[in-house]
């Protein structure tokens, strides 16, 4: 006899008012299977589920909770924030602050214009480009996700260099007719984009490191090529670092790597969990933007005073010394630990990271693009989710979707997640 549990019940109740009894579709656990978990409270590395269940946490929110849950000093501030008011649709010093601070931590950036969601970081920032070199293309790759605008949610074309075609009903042709949609990690192909195109690419957009489709490492030479081109042929290169920007390195992929975009998108670490994302370039490029240019952008919420009151006490959180190299050799720590645990018990599996986040594959190695990260044992994975989930251990309910960890992920609670893993492994193995 199955209990029925709470997360049970509240599921069949949010289906009467929600599609898919969710507000984002990945949290539906359709990819998996199973019912999803009702989160009550978070604290630290942990959260509890309806029926009071602890789970350590590998998703973090998809990032932001990198200084872990309910950190006493973003709380404080959030309280402190929202004392003095909500949202005054008004400019307020916050937003000041958080501007010079982003800019400063990211070299790249002169001017940022701080928004809601990291769907509207990437569209303002593909409208810019558009309204900047006043071209219509754009160059993006399989598996890379970068929010629901129209014009980015399209895969592959047919044939390789044919215009994409909408992953998405409602996404008229035409709203992606001048989007390429390119292999991640293949320079030819992107080459070969240049020379068919280049003088009609408004601009390539890239997450520098990729954490769509599963954690897939962008080769420099493919990340150089992109930039190398982008210059030769008048095209903008956008950094949607919205997962990687604070994630894998202070400032971003763009600092791990060395290599300066045109435009940076940001998001979900800056604003620790409330609604701050941002996107941001040259002042010269920005002043394209309305008041002052005629490229269109705006928010009601946008800067809103307690988000960026998370956001800017996060910021300051992972400026202590030595908190990446903390956060990295706690996500290596746990990629070498599972990686052991798995060769124990004979079961195919790898796992990879950069800085605070790692991807997990049941695959002899490690994807390089969207086709082989395809190719890994799904099946497995969802065994090893679920009985995981039943260890107290909640990674990502995709095999598409990367991990995090937080600076509250202490060598215990890793090594309390790889002796579950452990027993895991053996029961996938038997
Ligand atoms: P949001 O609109 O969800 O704030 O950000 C969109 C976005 C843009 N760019 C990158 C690189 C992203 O990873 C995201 C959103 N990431 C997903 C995680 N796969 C958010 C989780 C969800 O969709 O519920």
């Amino acid at each position: 006899m199955t209990t029925i549990s709470n997360n049970d019940t509240l599921f069949a109740r949010a289906q009467n008012t929600t599609p898919g009894g969710v507000n984002s579709p990945v949290r539906a656990f359709r990819s998996v299977g199973g019912t999803p978990r009702f989160i009550s409270r978070a604290e630290g590395p942990y959260f509890w589920d309806a029926d009071d269940k602890r789970y350590i946490d590998y998703i973090g929110s998809w990032g932001p909770a990198i200084v872990g849950h309910a950190h006493p000093e973003v709380v404080q501030a959030v309280q402190a924030a929202a004392a003095r008011g909500l949202s005054f649709g008004a400019p307020t010093l916050g937003e000041v602050e958080m501007a010079e601070e982003i800019c400063r931590l990211v070299p790249s950036l002169e001017q940022v214009r701080l928004v809601s969601s990291g769907t509207e970081a990437t569209m303002s920032a593909l409208r810019l480009a558009r309204g900047a070199t006043g071209r219509d293309k754009i160059v993006k790759f399989e598996g890379c996700y970068h929010g629901h605008a129209d014009s980015l949610l399209v895969k592959a074309g047919s044939g390789l260099l044919t215009f994409g075609n909408p992953t998405s009903a409602g996404v008229p042709e035409d709203f992606v007719k001048h989007t390429l949609v390119l292999d991640y990690n293949d320079v030819a192909q992107l080459e070969e984009a240049f020379a068919n195109f280049g003088d009609e690419i408004a601009c390539v957009i890239v997450e520098p490191v990729a954490g769509n489709m599963n954690l897939i490492k962008a080769d420099p030479a493919f990340l150089q090529a992109a930039r190398d081109l982008c210059t030769a042929n008048g095209a903008l290169l956008i950094f949607d670092e919205v997962m990687c920007g604070f994630r894998v390195a202070l400032g971003g992929a763009q600092a791990l790597y060395g290599i300066t975009p045109d435009l940076t998108a940001l998001g979900k670490v800056i604003g620790g969990g409330l609604p701050v994302a941002a996107f941001g370039g040259s002042a010269q490029l920005m002043s394209h933007m309305a008041p002052l240019g005629a490229v269109y952008q705006a928010g009601t919420l946008s800067g809103n005073p307690v988000a960026v009151a998370a956001g800017m006490t996060t910021l300051r959180l992972i400026q202590e010394p030595g908190f990446y190299e903390r956060l990295g050799a706690t996500a290596q720590r746990l990629a070498q630990g599972l990686t052991a645990a798995a060769r124990d018990a004979g079961v195919q599996f790898c796992a990879d990271a950069v800085g605070g986040m790692f991807g997990l594959y049941f695959s002899a190695t490690p994807p390089h693009n969207y086709a082989e990260m395809m190719a890994g044992d799904r099946e497995r994975f969802n065994a090893f989710f679920h009985a995981m989930l039943d260890e107290g251990v909640y990674f990502a309910p995709a095999a598409f979707e990367a991990g995090f960890v937080s600076a509250q992920h202490t060598d215990a609670v890793i090594d309390e997640t790889i002796a579950a893993a452990g027993r895991v492994f053996k029961k996938l193995a038997a």
